[in-house]
């Protein structure tokens, strides 16, 4: 990618999402076009310096990049299914499955469009510093959006970006269920959410730091328990399902990370290491 903050630019979407994506364009100097269904979204956007493009076609118009940031894929595919898109450069940041994003792309390349898929791992405020992350897949980029962010080029699949979407919401509310869990618990005996969060985050963050090795382990598809067994975590698991049940607050969560353990358990890895679930999140569940 090229460093080019003058690179033009139109932002189609101007929701929480897209006002933010045009206002750290506008504040990085790039020219900037705007476009929404609700023309009036673009008023803040077009007294700080954005051009209001009268159509859609026209916000797509020839020598810039378009950012597409709208509710889903079938908004997408609805305004774009009369418009020109030959020659055009998109950028869809709309978020949605793999699957979604690969139809999307062959659909558009097939009108004549170079499109790059993407995904926004930030919120609104996050826009136009380091700490918002944007994931590109598709054809290799050969503009600068650097404006919005820290952009991450993943790979030709324009599915990929998606799919580490996914992956990623599935760790945050993997987490954040886990820490309403443990609060859940803690509340029973007076304990309130605010004097638990900072052992939960040393939790978080201690067992973030076991990945690497445990991927090492997934890779090589070789669990050693060099820390704990399987069998070990499964009795701590009980203790989990037991205490919840007793203090009348919810076990689903629990029962769901036991009866996984144990299904492996039953297959036979009770001797290896945690990561040797991968085996059952590697199939479709019952
Ligand atoms: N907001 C966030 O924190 C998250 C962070 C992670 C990524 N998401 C994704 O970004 C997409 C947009 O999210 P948003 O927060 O901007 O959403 P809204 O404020 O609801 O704005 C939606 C815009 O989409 C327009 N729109 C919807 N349907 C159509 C359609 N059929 N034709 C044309 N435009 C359409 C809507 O227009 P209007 O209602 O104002 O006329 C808004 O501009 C989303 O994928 C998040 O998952 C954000």
């Amino acid at each position: 990618m090229t460093d080019n903050e003058n690179t033009p630019v139109s932002v189609v979407g101007l929701g929480l999402m897209g006002t933010a994506l045009a206002r750290a364009f506008l504040k990085a100097g790039h020219p900037t076009t705007v476009w929404n269904r609700t023309a009036a979204k673009a008023n803040a956007l077009v007294a700080e310096g954005a051009r209001l493009a009268p159509t859609i076609g026209d916000a797509l118009g020839p020598g810039g990049v378009t950012i597409l940031c709208l509710t889903d894929y079938s908004a997408v595919r609805e305004l774009l299914g009369d418009a020109g898109l030959e020659g055009t450069k998109l950028v869809n940041l709309t978020s949605g499955d793999s699957a979604q994003a690969r139809e999307t792309a062959a659909w558009a390349e097939k009108r004549g469009a170079r499109y790059v898929d993407g995904a926004i791992m930030a919120i609104p405020s996050a826009i136009g510093t380091a700490d918002a992350v944007i994931l590109l897949s598709g054809p290799r980029p050969d503009f600068e959006i650097g404006a919005l962010g820290t952009i991450s080029y993943l790979g030709e699949d324009p599915g990929l970006a998606s799919l580490y979407d996914v992956a990623g919401l599935t760790m945050m509310w993997s987490v954040l269920n886990a820490w309403l869990h443990g609060t859940a618990m803690l509340k029973t005996a007076g304990i309130d959410a605010a004097t638990y969060a900072p052992f939960a985050q040393q939790i978080a963050v201690g067992v973030a730091g076991w990945l690497p090795g445990y991927a090492e382990q997934v890779d090589k598809d070789s669990f050693p328990a060099e820390v704990s067994a399987l069998e070990t975590d499964a009795r701590a698991m009980a203790h989990m399902v037991e205490e919840s049940e007793a203090l009348g607050v919810n076990a689903e969560l629990p029962k769901l990370i036991k009866a996984m353990a144990d299904r492996a358990i039953a297959a036979g890895h009770g001797g290896e290491q945690y990561p040797v679930l991968i085996r059952e999140f590697e199939r479709a569940g019952e």
